[in-house]
């Protein structure tokens, strides 16, 4: 299976950190979102010309979205870490804080991280501060849920780590949540797990040119 992603961009960094804590085996293909030409030519695959998106040719299979892609490789891939419980109940919770990591941390996360790259003249202060205001209030949320827990679901690392590492690690350079004590704990937990630091790894040269 093949796995259309950009290292540095944090829906695939969550992907990547799910399919390393599964250990399985796919091939990387890497789409340069910053050049036009590659990005029209990725369209014909996925015309959305959203990544992570993953191909399993054999079964004429076209998986997009992060968190399908998860829940397709876990279903498939009995070994490493399970990252939906079988339990439909705790599932359920899994799915639930997935949601809220991706629309309420990742896309303001990335609203706010863009707007710093746009020109002036083009940038939107109102869309960044009501972005901002999310984030405190999730913030807020996370912080009093993770006073007593290792991981998202407890003591049961799922895949609703994989969706809050990259968005609090890029949150760490672009709006940092240092005043919640119990998001830091998490965050340096996130930062022991060696899928995290493996997807972190080979991001670090991308994000230094992209900074360029
Ligand atoms: N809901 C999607 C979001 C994917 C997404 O927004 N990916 C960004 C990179 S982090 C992207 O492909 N941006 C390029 C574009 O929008 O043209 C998911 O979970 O996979």
């Amino acid at each position: 299976m093949k796995l259309y992603y950009h290292p540095i961009s944090s829906y695939s960094q969550k992907t990547l950190m799910a399919l390393f804590e599964k250990g399985c085996a796919f091939e990387p293909v890497l789409v340069n979102l910053m050049d036009e030409k590659a990005k029209e030519d990725y369209k014909k695959i996925y015309p959305m010309g959203k990544v992570p998106f993953l191909r399993i040719e054999e079964k004429n299979w076209s998986v997009p979205e992060s968190s399908i892609i998860i829940e397709y490789t876990d279903r498939h891939f009995p070994g490493g870490t399970k990252l939906i419980p079988d339990d439909p109940d705790l599932a359920r919770q899994v799915r639930m804080r997935d949601r809220f990591f991706d629309l309420y941390v990742n896309d303001p996360m990335v609203k706010i991280f863009f707007d710093g790259f746009r020109p002036e003249g083009q940038r939107d202060p109102y869309g960044v501060q009501q972005a901002k205001d999310r984030l405190d209030t999730a913030f807020a949320m996370i912080d009093q849920e993770m006073a007593e827990k290792s991981w998202a679901m407890g003591e049961l690392f799922s895949m609703a780590d994989c969706a809050v590492a990259p968005a609090l690690g890029y949150c760490r350079m672009i709006y940092p949540f240092t005043k919640h004590k119990h998001i830091v704990a998490y965050m340096n937990r996130l930062a022991e797990r060696p899928s995290f630091q493996r997807v972190l790894k080979e991001a670090e040269p991308y994000l230094t040119a992209f900074k360029k």
